[in-house]
Formats: C-alpha cells, structure tokens, sequence
C-alpha cells in the first residue's frame, strides 16, 4: 500500500501542479479536478487510479500537499503549481519577521547575484522553521538554508501568501532580503 500511495502521490503532483494537459484533464482556476474525471482521464492515459489511494493520499501525506473538496468530489494540490491554468486566489497575508528558503551549495553564486527566483513554479517557496527549509534544500544536493527578511520585504510592499499546508509564498526576492 505504501508503495501505491507514493506512486500515486508523484502522479497527483504531476498532473494537478504541471501537467493536467499531458492527460487531457481539465482544471478550473483554483485547481480543482474532479475526481472521477480525473481518474477517467488517467485510465485513458494508461494510468490506473484506485479512489481509495487517492484518499489516502490526501489524508496520509506528510506535508499536507493535496485537499479534496468539501463534498469530496474534487482535488487539487494546495501549492507548488507551474501550470498556466491555474491561479489561485489567495488573501495575501502578513508574514513573519524571518523565513526560511532552502536550497542546494551549487546555487549559492547565482542566487546571492539575481535574488531568488520562482524558475518554473509560480512563486519562491519558503518555511517558518530552519529544518523543513533544509529538507527542501536537500532535494537539490547539499542543502544550505537562507535566512529572508520577510516582514520588511512586506513593509516595502512585497506580497505574501500562506498556503494551505503552512508553505509561505511570495514572487522573486531581491538578494537584499537574503542572507546566508
Ligand atoms: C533555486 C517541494 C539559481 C531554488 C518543497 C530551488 C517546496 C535558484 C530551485 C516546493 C535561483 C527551484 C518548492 C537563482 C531560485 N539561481 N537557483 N537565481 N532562484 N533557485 O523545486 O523551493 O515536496 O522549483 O533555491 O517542499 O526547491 O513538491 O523549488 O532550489 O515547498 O510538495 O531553484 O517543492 O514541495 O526548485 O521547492 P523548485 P523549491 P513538494
């Protein structure tokens, strides 16, 4: 069970954060698929989605990436989306006086040069605690973690979202704002 869980958790993350194209499945702009379009359209593209994992999944996961809809019928990842298709509304929120963004040694040079930066996501992505920041970090090789200056970026006027997993976002953060 473990193993399917993992499998279909990937397989969320890809179609309802980048790719609900690549199967002909339709997004509104909040995010929500419905469940048994989105499991139609995952069969077709020769995928097999038991509703049962996708529960599962939902409920079981460690950070909390995915929310079903109030009656259950619906899904969508709660942050970290590239797709176009999708725009969350968010009430934008005040963040604390420090975040943290994790990220890998090799990055350092550049990001101490252009500022941080979304790449293909739609926002910087960034934790209240120094250790989910250096988990982050490690998905990319040795994890270094950056300190941001979050409450007064938000002074200058910089927009902060919290998402519904507790992950912070904003847009790109000049290098003023980050130290090492
Ligand atoms: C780096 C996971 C060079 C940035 C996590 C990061 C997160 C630059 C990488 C979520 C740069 C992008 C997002 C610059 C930024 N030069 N490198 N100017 N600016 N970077 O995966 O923050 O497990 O798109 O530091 O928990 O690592 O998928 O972003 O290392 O919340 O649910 O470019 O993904 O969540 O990598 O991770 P990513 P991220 P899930």
């Amino acid at each position: 069970m473990r193993r399917r869980i993992t499998d279909t958790s990937r397989y969320l993350s890809y179609v309802l954060r980048h790719a609900p194209g690549a199967i002909g499945l339709t997004l509104d702009r909040e995010g929500w698929a419905d469940i048994d379009d989105l499991i139609a359209s995952a069969r077709q593209a020769g995928h097999t989605l038991d509703p049962r994992v996708i529960r599962a999944v939902v409920e079981g996961n460690d950070k909390q990436r995915f929310a079903l809809s109030v009656c259950g019928q619906r899904i969508r990842a709660v942050q970290g989306h590239s797709t176009d298709a999708v725009t969350i509304q968010r009430e934008p929120a005040l963040p604390p006086e420090r975040l943290f963004h994790g990220t890998a040694t090799r990055f350092l040079d550049s990001i101490l040069v252009e500022g941080l930066r979304p790449g293909i996501r739609h926002h910087v992505h960034l934790s209240e605690d120094i250790a989910a920041a250096a988990q982050v970090g490690q998905r990319h090789g040795t994890p270094v973690v950056l300190t941001i200056q979050s409450r007064q970026m938000h002074q200058q006027g910089y927009a902060f979202y919290l998402a519904d997993n507790g992950v912070w976002l904003t847009g790109p953060i000049p290098k003023t704002f980050i130290t090492t």
